[in-house]
Parts: C-alpha cells; sequence; structure tokens
C-alpha cells in the first residue's frame, strides 16, 4: 500500500545516512577535529571550499572535454568537477543507445569512409557556436583525427546529429574552429597526402602531396554543416596543425600552424633516420595566414577545382589573389591563439622556449606593401618574422597552447617540458606568475577562454599524464584535469580531477546559464533527425503489423509496461520495434533490452527509437526496461516468441499463477481507498501552497496528474469486470489501478517535500 511507498523512502534516507556515518570524519564535530583526522591543512580546507557544490546546487560552468581515443565529448562542471554527460559521438554507446536504435546508426553511418563502417573516433578539438565572436548555447562540434571527420552536436539534447567526413584529407588535426558568428567550421589537414583518393608513391611528396584546409559552411538555423556550401584551400606538404579564426580587426582571416616544413619522409627500415630528426631540423616553420571571407567569394565566383565533389582553390589561385601569406614561426608549433581583440596571434614552439606574439596590424602592413623576405617552393609570399612580430617571450622550455584572461593582456600558455603554466602578459611582455602542473600538461582551457569576452576565474590544466596522482589502477592510467584560482595575482590549485575515457586533448568552458537544454521531447520524437517520427505510436493505438517474413511493431514505454508484452514471430522473420515513451515527466526514461541480438534502446520522454534485427533462431526471448524507473520496474518486461516455422498454437489459454476470489477483489479496492486518502491529502498540501512558483513542482504535479488518470481508466475496468462477477480480471484492474495510485503519490511526495525543503508559503 501506499504505506509501504512511504517505508520504502524512508529506507532509502536511512541507507543514505549509515553511508556517510561510516566515515569517522563526518560524524566529527568540527572543522579542526575533521582536518585533524583527515590531515588537512588550511589550504586543503580552502580549496574544498572553492569546488565544492552542496547537494542539489549547480556548477557556474560547463566543460566540453574532448574524449580522444573514446571518440566522445565528457562534460563536467566547474567548480566542482563532477561528470554529468558522455556524449556518443564517432563511437557507438550503449547507455544512449547511440549505434544500436536505427535512428542513431544512420548518422554513424555518414562517417563511413570508403563505404566501411568506422567505430573509432580520435577526437581532439571541440568547439563551440558563437556569434560575435561569443559563445551562443546552440551547437558544439569536434573533430576526428584518424578518420578526417567533423561532428555536429546540438546542445538542446546533447546528441549528436551529423557526422560529415572530409573528402579530401587523409588525416587532420586543426579542427574544430568556428569563425566569429559560425559560418564556418574550419578544419586543417595534419600529414599530407595526396587529395584525390590515388595511389601516389610517397617519392612523389613534394610533388603530389598535399595539405589543406577546410572551410565547413554551417547552418546556425538549421543546425547541420551544408557539404556542397563548403571548400577548401589546398596548401603546401607542411603538416599543418592547429587552427584559430581571426575576430575585430582580423575578421574574416583565419591562422594556421605548420610542423615538418622540412617536408622530411622518414624510412628507418630504409636506412633512414626517423620522421622526428628530418622534421626538426629547421629553426622555423610556417604559419599560414588565410582570407577565408574572400575565398569563399572566389568560390563562388568559380575559382575553384572540384575535387572528390568538394570546391578546391589552388595554392596558385589563393596566392594570385592575395589570400594566402606565410611567415615564419617557432621551430614546431603547436597552438595558434587569437586575441579577444582580434588584434594578436600568440604561437608557442614546442621545442623553443618563447611564445612569439605576431601583431595582425603588421603582418596585413606588409602584405598590403608586397614587402616579402621570399616566397616558398610553392610560390607562397612569406613575410619575414621581424615585420610581424609584436613580441617575444620567454616562458619555459616546450610552450604549446595559450588562453586568454578577462583581464586585459593577461594570457596563461602550457609549458609542456617544464611541466608548469606561465601567467605573463602579452602586452608588456612580461611573465608573471608560474605554477607547477603534474605531469606535462598539454592544452589548458579558461572560462570561455577563446571568446571575444573571456570570463577568467578558473583554469584547467589537460594533463598528459597522471603517473601518481590518484589510486592506481594498472598500467593504464586516468588522464588528469587540475583545477587551477586564476582571480588573484598568483594561480592556485584547486583539484585534480582524473578522467577514465580516452585523451581529452583541449575542452571549451561555457557559462551554464547560456544553455537551455530541455527536458522533454515533443511526443514521438525522432531526436537524430530532429523530426517527429512516422513510427511514433499513441497510448491505446498500439499496433503490430505482419507481412509475409516481417513484423513490424508499433509500440509504447510508460511506467511500467512495455506495449506489447507478447510478440510473436516466426523464425526467420525481419522485426522491426519502433517504440514511443508516453512519459511527460523529468528523467523518466525507459530502456529495451533483449537477449542476443545487441538489442538496446534508450527511449527519453517523447522519444520515439527504432530496433531492427532479423529473428534467426527459433526460442524464448524476454525482454525488458533497462532503467530503475518506478517500483515495478523489474516487472516491465516482456517475451519475444519466435516460433519455428509451421508452429501452431495451443487452443487452450494462458493458464494464470493465482485465483481470485470477490473477497480479493474488496480487500484491494479497500487498499486503494485508504490510499486515495492519502493523496487527497498530499494533494491539499500542495495545492493550499505556492507551489506554481516552482517549476520542478509544477512538473511533478503534472506527471501525478496523468499517472491519476490512468489509474481512473483501470478503476473503471476494474468495476466493470466486477460488474460481471468476473474477480479475476476485477481484481488484475483494481491492481493495476493500484500500481498507478503508488506511481501519484511517489510524485506527490517528491512534490510535497520539494515545497517543505524550499520554503513554499501557504496560500489563501
Ligand atoms: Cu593533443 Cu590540440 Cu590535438 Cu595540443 S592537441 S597538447
Ligand atoms: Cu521502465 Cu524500468
Amino acid at each position: 500500500m501506499f504505506k509501504s511507498a512511504k517505508r520504502a523512502l524512508s529506507l532509502a534516507a536511512g541507507v543514505a545516512i549509515g553511508l556517510s556515518a561510516a566515515s569517522s570524519a563526518w560524524s566529527a564535530s568540527s572543522l579542526e577535529q575533521v582536518m585533524k583526522e583527515r590531515g588537512l591543512t588550511q589550504k586543503d580546507v580552502l580549496a574544498a571550499a572553492k569546488t565544492y557544490v552542496p547537494t542539489g546546487g549547480r556548477d557556474e560552468y560547463l566543460v566540453f572535454s574532448s574524449g580522444g581515443q573514446s571518440g566522445q565529448v565528457i562534460v563536467y562542471g566547474i567548480p566542482s568537477m563532477r561528470i554529468l554527460k558522455y556524449i556518443a559521438v564517432f563511437t557507438p554507446e550503449p547507455w544512449q543507445g547511440y549505434g544500436f536504435d536505427e535512428e542513431s546508426k544512420a548518422v554513424l553511418a555518414q562517417g563511413r569512409i570508403n563505404g566501411k563502417d568506422i567505430k573509432f573516433g580520435d577526437t581532439h578539438h571541440p568547439a563551440l557556436s558563437e556569434t560575435k565572436g561569443d559563445y551562443n548555447g546552440k551547437y558544439l562540434f569536434i573533430n576526428d583525427k584518424n578518420n578526417p571527420r567533423i561532428a555536429v552536436i546540438d546542445l538542446h539534447d546533447f546528441e549528436t546529429k551529423q557526422i560529415v567526413v572530409n573528402p579530401i584529407m587523409k588525416s587532420e588535426h586543426g579542427g574544430a574552429f568556428v569563425t566569429p558568428n559560425t559560418e564556418y567550421i574550419i578544419e586543417a589537414s595534419q600529414y599530407a597526402g595526396p587529395l584525390t583518393d590515388e595511389f601516389v608513391p610517397l617519392e612523389d611528396f613534394n610533388d603530389k602531396y598535399r595539405g589543406a584546409v577546410t572551410y565547413w559552411k554551417f547552418d546556425m538555423k538549421e543546425g547541420r554543416i551544408k557539404p556542397e556550401q563548403s571548400f577548401s584551400i589546398e596548401l603546401p606538404p607542411y603538416s599543418q596543425d592547429l587552427s584559430d579564426a581571426g575576430k575585430g580587426p582580423s575578421y574574416g582571416w583565419s591562422f594556421t600552424n605548420s610542423f615538418c616544413s622540412e617536408r622530411y619522409v622518414g624510412g628507418i627500415e630504409r636506412g633512414r633516420p626517423p620522421f622526428e630528426a628530418g622534421c626538426s631540423s629547421k629553426d622555423t616553420d610556417f604559419l599560414h595566414v588565410i582570407n577565408w571571407k574572400k575565398a569563399a567569394e572566389l568560390v563562388k565566383a568559380g575559382k575553384a577545382k572540384t575535387i572528390n565533389g568538394h570546391k578546391v582553390l589552388s595554392i596558385k589561385t589563393a596566392v594570385d589573389n592575395g589570400i594566402l601569406y606565410l611567415v615564419p614561426e617557432p621551430k614546431s608549433p603547436h597552438g595558434v591563439d587569437v586575441s579577444p581583440d582580434g588584434k594578436f596571434m600568440i604561437v608557442s614552439g614546442k621545442l623553443d622556449s618563447h611564445t612569439w606574439v605576431y601583431s595582425f596590424d603588421k603582418i596585413m602592413k606588409a602584405a598590403k606593401a608586397k614587402k616579402f623576405e621570399g616566397k616558398d617552393p610553392y610560390g607562397i609570399p612569406i613575410i619575414a618574422m621581424k615585420d610581424a612580430l609584436h613580441t617575444q617571450v620567454n616562458v619555459g622550455l616546450g610552450p604549446l597552447h595559450t588562453q586568454y584572461d578577462s583581464k586585459k593582456c593577461i594570457v596563461y600558455t602550457s609549458i609542456y617540458v617544464d611541466s608548469m603554466v606561465t601567467k605573463w602578459n602579452y602586452c608588456t611582455g612580461k611573465v608573471l606568475d608560474q605554477m607547477p602542473i603534474h605531469y606535462n600538461i598539454g592544452h589548458l582551457m579558461a572560462m570561455e577562454g577563446d571568446t571575444v569576452s573571456p570570463d577568467g576565474k578558473y583554469l584547467v590544466a589537460l594533463n598528459k599524464l597522471a603517473i601518481d596522482r590518484f589510486n592506481p589502477v594498472g598500467p593504464l592510467h586516468p588522464q588528469n584535469h587540475q583545477l587551477i584560482d586564476i582571480s588573484g595575482d598568483k594561480m592556485q590549485l584547486l583539484y585534480d580531477m582524473p578522467l577514465p575515457l580516452g585523451e581529452p586533448h583541449y575542452a571549451v568552458a561555457i557559462k551554464a546559464d547560456k544553455l537551455k537544454p530541455a527536458i522533454r521531447y515533443r511526443s514521438g520524437w525522432n531526436s537524430r533527425e530532429d523530426k517527429r517520427s512516422p513510427y511514433k505510436a499513441r497510448a491505446g493505438r498500439e499496433k503490430i503489423v505482419r507481412s509475409p517474413g516481417k513484423v513490424e511493431v508499433f509500440g509504447t514505454l510508460i511506467r511500467s509496461h512495455i506495449n506489447p508484452e507478447i510478440l510473436e514471430v516466426t523464425e526467420g522473420d525481419e522485426v522491426i520495434i519502433h517504440l514511443t515513451n508516453l512519459e511527460r515527466a523529468q528523467d523518466e526514461t525507459h530502456g529495451f533490452a533483449m537477449r542476443g541480438g545487441n538489442v538496446n534502446l534508450s527511449v527519453e520522454p517523447g522519444k520515439t527509437a527504432t530496433a531492427r534485427f532479423i529473428a534467426d533462431k527459433a526460442g524464448v526471448y524476454p525482454y525488458y526496461c533497462t532503467e530503475f524507473c518506478s517500483a515495478l520496474h523489474l516487472e516491465m518486461q516482456g517475451y519475444m516468441l519466435v516460433q519455428p516455422k509451421g508452429y501452431k498454437a495451443k487452443a487452450s489459454g494462458m493458464k494464470e499463477g493465482v485465483k481470485y476470489t470477490e473477497a480479493d477483489y474488496k480487500k484491494q479496492v479497500k487498499t486503494n481507498l485508504d490510499t486515495q486518502a492519502v493523496i487527497d491529502s498530499v494533494v491539499a498540501f500542495i495545492t493550499s501552497h505556492n507551489y506554481k512558483d516552482f517549476p520542478t513542482v509544477v512538473a511533478l504535479v503534472e506527471d501525478a496528474t496523468d499517472q491519476l488518470g490512468f489509474a481512473a481508466e483501470a478503476k473503471k475496468k476494474s468495476e466493470a469486470a466486477a460488474a460481471r462477477k468476473d474477480w479475476q480480471n476485477a481484481m488484475l484492474w483494481a491492481n493495476q489501478w493500484w500500481q498507478y495510485q503508488v506511481k501519484t503519490a511517489d510524485m506527490g511526495l517528491r512534490a510535497k517535500t520539494y515545497l517543505e525543503q524550499n520554503g513554499a508559503k501557504k496560500i489563501k
């Protein structure tokens, strides 16, 4: 009865208290005592207080971190560093049903290469969509270094909607970076290759291998990349690296690094020194300076050639039209980061101890005056370093990436070899502070640090190694993100967070209140394509459609049953199961899993998802809901019966385990009426308070009202059966009526507790 629901709730609370009580520190009464027992210093406690988010609290920033070899995106909060989600992108991921339902299989299929399904991606650089150089909270993009691809994630539901394969690159690294209004998503190649798909021997490297930078056109309204409006610029085979887009005065331009401009091709087995020797022999490499705005006009004017169906501007066309320049940059550079005001670009050479600050203004002046120090072997004009440089600062050995503070001219550079962060001023060229990092920092990220208006506050060091920072878990270690307080003059280390999911190369942090994710889908929604599913089913309209060799189910999910519960098919049938989650309640996802065939769906409220498979072996296949959705979740089950060909069903009906009497029915009805009285008292409490001021409670009340409606329907069926003296069905429907009441009571109680804890006021 209702009491049992209450008991279950208090039981859960008891368990939670028991757990915390197990730690002796918790039971200690004073802060000093806890510090003593746990060996914490004052500094530790201060750091803890700066990161701790009390139960039920929210983080100020959300981070989207690359998931490296997992092919996913990791979402976590700052300052708490609590992981909130892994977004499946290039890789099948069962929890989200990604790569299991037919709808998401279609998304992954967009990323096929040479007709092959690619089940792995190496994600490096996430980028948030921007308007006027600021994050608008709408979309996230991320690249796949291994299989040159870019994915589009919609932040309305944190799902991957599109994957585009780069038609000319064989490898990439310099993606994804966006232009200030997300006109384009920039993707630069890494290891050079022929732009076509043919075989070309390495002996032809200088002549026939090429790099490129692709500008993917993005339609913000539709939320999709438009491949037919996208284009690339052919570049020399220089191993292009990271990119960044200009803004403000440099709007319309983009910048791409390179390494191995020596164009050295290794070959240890041929007795040649390895790549690493030949790729670092010169003192400088090249920064590519490209006018993407003019390039787009040239493409429109028909100046591009077509390779693999994709528009490509040749080096010659780019040079002839003054949209491509080179500037020497320190040996083996990694990041290029444009300042918030768009006037400077900071570049670091991994094999150097300096960061080099370039002035966009100086570069433009030299370009206009045609003041070049020469041309590279491909005819691209080279602007002398002295004509482009603003300043050069000694920051430590192995500088990689730079992020901007909210304070003018203040930046933070990750120093790989010396394993530290250097804080410095790029206007004066002065180093201000240095902090050791454990161990070997790669990227670093400040809050909204790559926008036109960085927030400062926190910095995260994305470290390559964890070594001894955490409890050992075998030879494969997690990665370590270290949270640093940058609000003062000196940097303060606050927290170490292990990330056990691939190598997160880069991350971006957005103010959490800029995101407006949905809590449910519109009913019958194909979330992967963002449109109403033609396969949606409504309550009471579920059906099974049969044709020769095929069974198609239009079913529903709602606490706590799957409709259909019995599915009979014939061996060899193609089975297609469309399931719609009828819930409107927040966080009432149902799953659907069946033995033996990779059948696994995640169906969030409102969603319609499809499983398709061949029932190739006769037998019995239980299926069930995989999310603990209610007290009767375990009963959210069913059977698929795969009958052998030619099977004839037995004539007799199903035998039930228990025979019910009129007394059973009456007892159940009494329980139901008692439960109703409790529900009524909860409802009275809620409606006598200003519950409409609490959106959480309004949602709970909506859900409870739905459940109560279902209860009323079951009640009717039970009473109709009782009138026929069919005590079996009367009792079963009375029980169903009670099941809905329990769900109602559960919502009601949650709403009541919420109101009590959040200071609701009595009205009238
Ligand atoms: Cu690992 Cu940007 Cu791909 Cu640097 S990247 S460290
Ligand atoms: Cu639905 Cu468990």
